[in-house]
């Protein structure tokens, strides 16, 4: 695969790869500058959160960007945030026109309440700093799994047919413009580009934390990225990672 993407971005295109996230892990243990991009045509062990797997079949995008964004540790997380709100703003150029993308908290976009993409956030800290952070993304351009415990879909059988390259040209350059514009302004734009984008504000929802499960009406994102719950005793209480199950269907 070849596409074309700007000086930002130091490509490595794989066929076939166990997991982009993984190498590139592996890449910034050999001290790889940011813009590093691991690229694969397919994945043997795609991964999602919490020791889930990624259905990775040819066809499809799947991508992982080394930044070094030299920040605290709390901050990290807000480029999940960054990156799905690239996501959106890609999936509105392969979809003008349409059903919009939605964004779920902490990180998936749905299209008609269907997953088209994830992300997969993994870093490393030094001295109390960032040291790497890798932004994994998998998008369902040709197909997608059937039987998900969310269900899926796919750029395809929402009717847009984008191959590959031109979907990681598309993609890396709103994740360029958007990691720029989180660097330039901090995250207070992102995060209100991002909640004008989201489903279930205001409505109760429900999020499985491990073992524990909490239901109350989703508030708020706040400045650090964490779900903020307004319970129904009348306390707040702020998630930093779970799974959202909204109450109706989304
Ligand atoms: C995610 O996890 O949504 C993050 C997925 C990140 C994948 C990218 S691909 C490039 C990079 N390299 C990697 O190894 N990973 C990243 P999570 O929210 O945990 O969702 C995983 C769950 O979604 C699974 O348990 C399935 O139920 C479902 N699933 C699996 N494959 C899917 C697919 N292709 N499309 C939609 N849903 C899927």
């Amino acid at each position: 695969m070849s596409a074309e993407l700007s000086a930002f971005f130091r490509p490595h295109f794989h066929r076939q790869i166990d997991s982009t996230n993984s190498e590139a892990r592996r890449l910034a243990a050999t001290d790889a500058a940011e813009g590093a991009l691991v690229v694969a045509e397919e994945q043997t062990a795609g991964r999602g959160s919490r020791g889930r797997s990624w259905s990775s079949p040819a066809g499809n995008l799947y991508l992982s960007l080394l930044l070094r964004p030299d920040c605290a540790p709390a901050a990290a997380g807000q480029l999940s945030f960054v990156a799905a709100l690239a996501l959106a703003d890609a999936v509105e150029a392969w979809l003008p026109q349409g059903p919009r993308p939605r964004l779920k908290w902490p990180n998936d976009v749905l299209v008609d309440g269907r997953k088209l993409a994830g992300i997969l956030l993994e870093s490393a800290m030094h001295a109390g700093r960032v040291d790497w952070v890798a932004v994994g993304i998998g998008v369902n351009l040709a197909s997608h799994p059937e039987g998900a415990t969310w269900p899926a879909t796919s750029l395809a059988a929402l009717g847009a047919r984008i191959e590959p390259a031109a979907a990681l040209a598309t993609l890396a350059r709103a994740l360029e413009a958007r990691y720029r514009q989180w660097r330039a302004e901090g995250f207070a734009p992102i995060r209100a580009d991002w909640l004008a984008r989201t489903l279930g504000q205001g409505e109760t929802v429900t999020v499985a934390l491990g073992r524990e499960q909490v239901t109350g009406r989703f508030d708020d994102v706040d400045g650090e990225g964490a779900l903020v719950l307004a319970l129904p005793d009348g306390r707040r209480r702020r998630i930093a990672s779970g799974d959202v199950f909204f109450a109706r269907a989304a």
